[in-house]
């Protein structure tokens, strides 16, 4: 190896471990549900440079990027062995979405991916593209990972965008080593699959999104929900909406859960993205809903409006305006790490804790589905606040 060239490669090695070993902290004056941090905890950047660069000063004397990528977006999570996981959708610049697992001694900072990305073994007929894993440690002792896969719709040979959502399943024990299932049966298209953590009457249970296309949700009505007899051979004989769209809401368009709930005290605690239509395109946030501990389908708790949105430089990337969460951990603390991917292209972290989310949910108001309502809801605090002022300038 010429001087020149090791130089150049010590140059870039010290660059990326730079940004890999990047202290992260909190930004100031959030709102007091969570806290947003400095930087995101992901990029293309943060991708281990022997998966770019072919370090062989003969085959790539210029030491190029031999293979670009272009984002590190919409991850699941799992606290395993006392890491914080990720297990991200990585994406190259061919447009071909992969699983990579990225870990952290903190959840905050100091993500490094691990060597190599997953080798998802296929279904029958293989996917074009998967992405957007939820991982559920599952009571019956695996590790699962529902995912899209995506393939070419072949009814509609003469379009090349036309194509198809299946909910792919995969289980594992280590997170190396993946044991892929039959796709799950469903009589619509479906996109974020999720596993509850326990069975339901004996039965796996499954949220659901079913959908007319692969981007409309149309007649599909929301968040839905099925138990499923044999995992190994899953199938959606009947699936009911449990947490609907409405007519001007943050979810008009569509809704899908992001990671499983987690189980708190006052009921199961749900994080899911709510999608509107605007003049500059679809706008995704994140809002959170509760459902009762001994009905995980009954909601008991819904805040209105949106719980995250994207903010400053979040608003910019591939697809503009999106905030994206299928990756969670709640921690032996209460501690929880909400990450959530801005704009399909960078992972980032809020935190919080289990005392705060439920608060959030439980007393945070509804939507009333009206300006009048709404209207009506902030006088009644304002009245409730100045009967407080009076109260305090009297007892002064
Ligand atoms: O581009 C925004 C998101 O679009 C889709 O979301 P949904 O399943 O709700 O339609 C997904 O492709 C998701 O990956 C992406 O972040």
């Amino acid at each position: 190896m010429s001087a020149e060239f090791e130089k150049k490669v010590a140059a870039l090695r010290a660059h990326h471990e730079e940004l890999l070993t990047r202290p992260n902290t909190p930004k100031p004056w959030g709102n007091g549900i969570y806290e947003k941090y400095e930087h995101p905890i992901l990029t293309a950047e943060h991708t281990p440079l022997e998966w770019r660069y072919d370090f062989d000063e003969k085959s790539n004397p210029f030491l190029m990027q031999r293979i670009m990528m272009n984002a590190t977006l919409n991850s699941g999570a799992i606290k395993w062995q006392g890491r914080y996981l990720l297990v991200v959708r990585v994406e190259g610049a061919d447009r071909k979405s992969f699983f990579a697992v990225a870990e952290s001694p903190n959840g905050i900072d100091n993500f490094r991916f691990w060597d190599e990305p997953i080798t998802m073994p296929e279904d029958v007929v293989p996917a074009t593209n998967i992405y957007d894993m939820r991982l559920t440690a599952h009571e019956d002792g695996w590790i699962y990972g529902i995912f899209c896969a995506e393939r070419h719709d072949d009814s509609c040979p003469s379009d090349l965008s036309a194509a198809t959502a299946t909910a792919a399943i995969a289980r594992t024990k280590d997170l190396r080593n993946w044991e892929r299932l039959p796709d799950l049966k469903s009589a619509s298209q479906q996109r974020n699959v999720v596993l509850h953590p326990e069975f339901v009457d004996g039965k796996y249970a499954l949220y659901t999104r079913p959908q007319d296309g692969f981007i409309d949700a149309g007649s599909g009505g929301g968040i839905g929900w099925a138990l499923v007899d044999d995992i190994t051979h899953a199938e959606v004989r009947e699936e009911r909406i449990i947490n609907a769209r409405h007519y001007h809401t943050i979810m008009e368009v569509k809704n899908g859960e992001g990671p499983h709930p987690i189980r708190t005290p006052q009921g199961w605690l749900h994080l899911a993205h709510g999608v509107r239509g605007c003049a500059s395109g679809l706008r995704y946030v994140l809002y959170l809903y509760m459902t009762a501990l001994d009905d995980p389908t009954r909601v008991i708790a819904q805040p209105g409006g949106y719980f995250l949105v994207p903010e400053g430089e979040e608003y910019i990337g591939d697809v503009m305006n999106v905030a994206f969460a299928n990756g969670w951990i709640a921690d032996n603390d209460g501690r929880v790490y909400i990450y959530y991917a801005s704009s399909d292209t960078r992972m980032h972290v809020a935190t919080s804790t289990i005392e705060r989310l439920v608060d959030y949910c439980l007393h945070t108001p509804a939507d009333g589905f009206s300006t009048g309502a709404s209207v009506e809801t902030i006088k009644r605090l304002v009245e409730k606040n100045r009967k407080l002022a009076g109260k305090s300038a009297h007892t002064m």
